[in-house]
Formats: C-alpha cells, sequence, structure tokens
C-alpha cells in the first residue's frame, strides 16, 4: 500500500484519541506515563465522557498530564489527590473523577488521603502509576522500592533492617470496605496494554455506577531512574517486580 493509500480514512485501522493533543510529552523514551495517558484518553471518549471527566494530576513526573489531555484538570499538592477527587466527585456527582499518581505521591506523601478516600467509598478511581521510586526528583527510594533493588539514595540496595519493607498499597486497598474493584496492571506488551484498559474501562463504570472507589496500579517502568535502557527495564521488571507484585484483579465486588 501507498502512504497515500495507508492515510485514507477507511484504511486506517490505528488513529491517536482525540483527547490526545499534539503537545510534545517531556517523558524519556520508554517511560509508561505516555502509555496510561493514551489508555485513559481511549477510555473516556469510549465511554462518550470528553465533556464530563475531571482528573486530578499528582506531583511528580506526570505533573504535566493536564498539557496533554484535553479534558478538566485540578492540580492537587503533593499526595493530596485522592481528598480532592472525592470533594468534586460529592459536589459534582455526574462527573467521571479520577487520580492519576505515582507511587510517591500516592504510597508515601499521601498514604492517608488513599486509604481514607478507597475507605470511605467515594466514587472515584485512582490510578496508581508504581515505578517502585522517586522518579521526577533523582530516583530515590519510595516505600514501594523492593528489597535488593538500588535507588540513589539506597545505592547499595533497600535493606529491609535499615529501610523497613516496601509496601503493597493495592493489597490494602483490597481490604477497604469502600473499594468496588483493585487490580493491578501494566503496559509493557500488547496483551497488557488491552488488559489494562478493560481495567481502567471497568473501574470509570464502576465510579460511574455509583459502585465505590477503584484502585488500578500499573507497574511500571522508570527506566531513567533505573539506569536502564527501555527495553531493558521492561525485562528487569518482569524478572523482579512481577513476582512481588504480581499482575490481575485482587477485588471485584
Ligand atoms: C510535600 C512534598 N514533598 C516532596 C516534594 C518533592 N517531590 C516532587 S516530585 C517527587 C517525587 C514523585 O515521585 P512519584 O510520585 O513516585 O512519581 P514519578 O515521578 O515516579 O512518576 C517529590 C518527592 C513535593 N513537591 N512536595
Ligand atoms: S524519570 Fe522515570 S518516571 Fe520520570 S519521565 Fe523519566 S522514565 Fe518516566
Amino acid at each position: 500500500m501507498t502512504k497515500e493509500e495507508i492515510i485514507k480514512p477507511e484504511n486506517l485501522v490505528y488513529k491517536k484519541p482525540t483527547l490526545m493533543n499534539d503537545t510534545p510529552m517531556h517523558y524519556c523514551p520508554g517511560c509508561s506515563h505516555g502509555v496510561v495517558h493514551k489508555l485513559i484518553a481511549e477510555v473516556i471518549e469510549e465511554m462518550g465522557m470528553e465533556e464530563k471527566s475531571v482528573g486530578i494530576s499528582p506531583v511528580g513526573c506526570a505533573v504535566f498530564i493536564y498539557n496533554y489531555l484535553d479534558i478538566d484538570w485540578q492540580e492537587a499538592a503533593h499526595g493530596r489527590a485522592p481528598a480532592l477527587a472525592a470533594a468534586i466527585k460529592r459536589l459534582w456527582p455526574d462527573r467521571l473523577v479520577f487520580t492519576y499518581q505515582g507511587d510517591g505521591d500516592l504510597a508515601c506523601i499521601g498514604t492517608a488521603e488513599t486509604i481514607h478516600a478507597l475507605n470511605r467509598g467515594d466514587n472515584i478511581t485512582i490510578i496508581f502509576i508504581n515505578n517502585a521510586i522517586y522518579g521526577m526528583t533523582g530516583g530515590q527510594m519510595a516505600p514501594t522500592t523492593l528489597l535488593g533493588m538500588p535507588s540513589s539514595t539506597c545505592p547499595y540496595g533497600r535493606e529491609a533492617s535499615i529501610h523497613g519493607y516496601p509496601l503493597k498499597m493495592t493489597e490494602i486497598a483490597a481490604q477497604l470496605e469502600g473499594t468496588a474493584y483493585v487490580t493491578r496492571q501494566s503496559v509493557q506488551s500488547v496483551p497488557a496494554i488491552r488488559k489494562a484498559k478493560k481495567a481502567i474501562r471497568k473501574a470509570f463504570e464502576n465510579s460511574m455506577n455509583g459502585k465505590g472507589s477503584n484502585l488500578v496500579e500499573i507497574v511500571s517502568t522508570c527506566n531513567s531512574g533505573w539506569k536502564m535502557t527501555p527495553g531493558k527495564a521492561n525485562k528487569w521488571m518482569e524478572e523482579h517486580m512481577f513476582p512481588f507484585y504480581p499482575l490481575g484483579d485482587l477485588k471485584d465486588k
């Protein structure tokens, strides 16, 4: 097929979601954030919620998500996104409200807000990007850093006797009465991306149907912080992250 034939509307098999604008993304090549942004845009479009979605953006590498997806956004102080999402959803129940947070944001600085919003059963979705370190600020150890995993603040690897144990926020969320759907996904391969998209759709639908709160963890890479090529980071994630953070649904009420 010639280029002219390929770009004919009837021959197109893929197009960028219209909610994703042309602003060049600032992410490192190979970073998981951009893939998850695209899935969120696709799901919102497929649900017809373009004019009725409010995202709460994090502090962290994804802080500029509001520049890339053309929906309504509110920026929260570091860790406070679930509290803000709960307030917006209560004031505006017909809106699809979600947060987008890294593991430093969600599992450290905002642990309290996360647990209480999920436990109250606020009809929101929390998208939790777990790359096991603080990406934006130079790759420091996060609560999610694996035992033995090096970071800029534990260059010899995390040691339980000094740094404590990695925190499984998603397992905690599954125990809370207020959560409807709690799942752990990834986006390192095409099948994984398809499953992650289904999970985001289910979580968003639950939140619109008043079923309670929803947490979608995406086990992710931070190839820059991990000091690996994108390909090696994906492999490392499969070998080291997945055994400790196994993929799949933890709760589906
Ligand atoms: C209360 C507060 N503490 C610390 C910071 C500094 N800070 C900004 S981004 C960041 C790391 C974010 O890491 P994470 O949430 O894991 O997201 P990632 O960058 O990995 O996507 C930190 C510590 C801040 N802005 N506010
Ligand atoms: S530092 Fe890590 S999380 Fe941040 S954009 Fe780069 S790869 Fe992604």
